[in-house]
């Protein structure tokens, strides 16, 4: 391409951008908007799918047959937001195989949150309240992408979300309006799960190598540190309602800010659990690595059936 049609290009993309349309796969990109997209919703992909062992571990014993049948729809519902951000990094130009050996092989990052344990029924509702929470927060903003299929994915994972959250929540709200060890348990959880839920949405924003980029793109339309504090906001007063103490010191309504302050997040420990010595990165992946193992049969299978429909098409056209 010519170095003028190459900046007419340019510029229609930065007016489509300045104009709160939707870039779509057919519109011309710069190659870093196309690689940091295909960065950022495969990785989201990878956490969908990742996201499901610790509430998996919960399937067989959930306490009642409805707690039961709730948690493997929401699980199931997980596995279908991993297929629509899959879908959604494919229409920009790159194979569901190499997403997946990407995580597969390490190359790829998931969110931090899910190498972390599920020592107790509580932590499903936990998960449910909190990580979920923190995820509707990030991808409602998300909804005004300014990348189409990435923007479209995430209305409908929304709505699921917010189910999830729910769900979680009245598992907490019940735990804690039961006996002394019921309420302690959800206490544990919620002790265990706020600060890692807190680093689910990233550095700050001074230390986000993305964000600046992400941000003039539209890609991103808030900041790390701008939906961290919104989800504080909104889960202190969800907690105080159900009589649970977020597990930090530091935390109190800030009147002329009108927002809470809260402590500072263990950046060491995030930094540990990005580079793969979380309390379970090595279960998880080792987790994955058999799940797609065991289920090349299941792959092999669905695309000879995809072959056999070629050739029968083929045949009958000939
Ligand atoms: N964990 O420059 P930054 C769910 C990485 S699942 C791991 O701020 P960016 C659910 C970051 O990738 C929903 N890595 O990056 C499922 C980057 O690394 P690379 C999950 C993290 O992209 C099952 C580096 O640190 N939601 O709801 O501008 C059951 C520098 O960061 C994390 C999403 O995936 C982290 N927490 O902003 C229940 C949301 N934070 O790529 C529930 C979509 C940062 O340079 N993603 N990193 O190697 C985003 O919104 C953004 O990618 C982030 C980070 C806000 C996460």
């Amino acid at each position: 391409m010519d170095h003028q049609s190459h900046s007419a290009e340019q510029a229609r993309f930065e007016a489509i951008i300045a104009a709160e349309e939707k870039i779509e796969p057919r519109d011309w990109m710069p190659e870093k908007y196309r690689r940091n997209l295909v960065r950022q919703i495969s990785q989201h992909a990878h956490s969908e799918v990742v996201g499901q062992l610790p509430e998996g571990n919960w399937i067989t014993r959930a306490p009642t047959l409805r707690r039961k049948a709730t948690l493997l729809a929401k699980v199931q519902d997980e596995a279908g937001h991993g297929l629509y951000l899959y879908s959604a990094a494919e229409t920009l130009g790159v194979s569901r195989e190499q997403m997946v050996d990407d995580l597969l092989d390490g190359r790829a990052k998931y969110a931090s949150i899910f190498n972390y344990p599920t020592l107790s029924w509580a932590d499903v509702g936990a998960i449910g309240w909190l990580v979920d929470g923190a995820a509707i927060v990030n991808q409602i903003s998300l909804c005004r992408t300014s990348y189409g299929p990435y923007a479209r994915a995430m209305v409908r994972i929304c709505k699921e979300e917010s189910f999830h959250q729910r769900q979680g929540y009245e598992i907490m709200r019940t735990l804690a309006a039961g006996s002394a060890a019921q309420k302690a348990m959800a206490q544990d959880a919620l002790n265990r799960w706020w600060w890692p839920t807190l680093m689910m949405f990233g550095p700050h924003d001074a230390e986000s190598a993305h964000s600046q980029q992400s941000m003039q793109w539209k890609i991103k339309r808030q900041s790390n540190d701008e939906l961290r504090q919104k989800f504080v906001d909104q889960t202190v007063e969800q907690a105080r309602h159900i009589g649970l103490e977020i597990p930090d010191p530091a935390l109190r309504w800030n009147e002329e800010r009108g927002h809470y302050d809260f402590g500072e997040i263990d950046w060491d420990e995030f930094q540990r659990v990005l580079n793969g010595n979380g309390p379970c990165n090595r279960q998880r992946i080792g987790d994955r690595r058999a799940a797609h193992e065991q289920g090349a049969w299941v792959r092999e299978a669905m695309l000879a059936h995809a072959e056999k429909q070629r050739r029968r098409a083929a045949g009958r056209a000939a």
